[in-house]
């Protein structure tokens, strides 16, 4: 895949993907190590309540038509209980549940205890996007993970709830405000497949989707050496345009004038802004300071609930900024 159709794709055809591949009786694709154990106790406990639905209304109906009260007009009831009958319909379905205790309990603990030597990827939700931060700081707005070998999330939110859910790897976690929380995984096919938010989360949330790639060590090296510097030789203007979409900043600052939860980018290079901090005038340190610091001053008419994203650039980066907000013009 070339540089600029991994930079500049759109999330468009997520849900289609979802729905087309390989959808077996109910579900996505079988793609990590945890998939196929969770789909057999899954399909095992349906099996058993087909079973003994079949068997408890079949034995009910033909008891109801084989003792029906046109045949038996003067029936009197004589049966009291029974008692080795019903030791067997007690104990022998309690062994099933036992069993399928034991087998759900036991991938449970599996689930949720990563092995220690996993590749840990670090994911924070936002309203309304994901991104991931790989080893070396580099962040993206798609989840990269080499194949058969153990990943690690590590989970954040920068507002509210979220939950982040990987259908074809059958694991899902909570994104919490405030703290961590973990998932992990072993993808075992190579492929495209999605991850969605799957805790309602305002009114976007349905749009919250992410690209999941699972691809060979050399893939996923190469991966990492183009992020960390994919920035280079591109119009810092065209670096700009694109944080504003992958880093988020576009869930709350339009383009267009509009007044979003944040103020509109277009034609504010150079105006007065009205602050707490009394009159700035937008230049340079501005933008920067409003990046690293948004509290610091807080446009009149807003809210101060502009995450912080400092750490989170590289000085390329927030030069791009820069330079796409004053290509909006003034
Ligand atoms: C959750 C919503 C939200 C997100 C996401 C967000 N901002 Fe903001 N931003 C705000 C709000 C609200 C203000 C106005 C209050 C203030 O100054 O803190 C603001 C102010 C600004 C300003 C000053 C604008 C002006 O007219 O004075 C700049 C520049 C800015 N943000 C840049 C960014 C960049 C760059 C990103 C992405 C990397 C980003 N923001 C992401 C909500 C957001
Ligand atoms: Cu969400």
């Amino acid at each position: 895949m070339s540089l600029s159709t991994l930079l500049f794709q759109e999330a468009g055809s997520l849900p289609t993907k979802i729905a087309q591949e390989g959808m077996g009786f109910n579900f996505p694709p079988q793609a990590s190590t945890n998939a196929a154990k969770n789909d057999s106790l899954y399909m095992f406990i349906t099996n058993v309540g087909i079973f003994f639905t079949i068997l408890i209304f079949g034995v009910l109906f033909w008891l109801v038509w084989r003792f029906r009260a046109s045949k038996h007009p003067k029936a009197e009831r004589t049966a009291t209980h029974n008692t080795p009958l019903e030791l067997v319909w007690s104990i022998l379905p309690g062994f099933v549940l036992a069993y399928m205790f034991w087998v759900g309990f036991k991938d449970f603990l599996d689930f949720r205890t990563p092995p220690t030597d996993s590749y840990e990827i670090q994911v924070t939700g936002q309203k309304w996007k994901w991104s991931f931060r790989y080893p070396g700081g580099y962040e993206w707005d798609e989840l990269h993970v080499p194949v058969d070998r153990p990943v690690t999330l590590r989970i954040t939110s920068t507002d509210v709830l979220h939950s982040f859910y990987i259908p074809a790897f059958r694991t899902k976690m909570d994104a919490v405000p405030g703290r961590y929380t973990k998932l992990w995984f072993e993808a075992t096919k190579t492929g495209e497949f999605a991850a969605l938010c799957t805790e309602y989360c305002g009114t976007q949330h349905s749009d919250m989707l992410a690209r999941v790639f699972v691809e060979t060590e050399e893939e996923h090296d190469a991966f990492l050496e183009k992020i960390s510097k994919w920035f280079e030789g591109m119009d810092p203007v065209d670096v700009g345009k694109r944080l504003h979409g992958s880093a988020g900043c576009a869930q709350c600052h339009s383009l267009d004038g509009t007044a979003g939860q944040g103020p509109s980018w277009k034609g504010i290079w150079g105006k007065q802004e009205m602050t707490d901090k009394g009159a700035k005038t937008v230049d340079e340190n501005y933008v920067r300071e409003s990046i690293l610091e948004p509290g610091a001053a807080v446009v009149n008419g807003y809210q101060n609930i502009m995450p912080t994203y400092k750490g989170r650039f590289r000085e390329p980066e927030i030069e791009g900024i820069i330079a796409f907000i004053k290509s909006l013009g003034d």
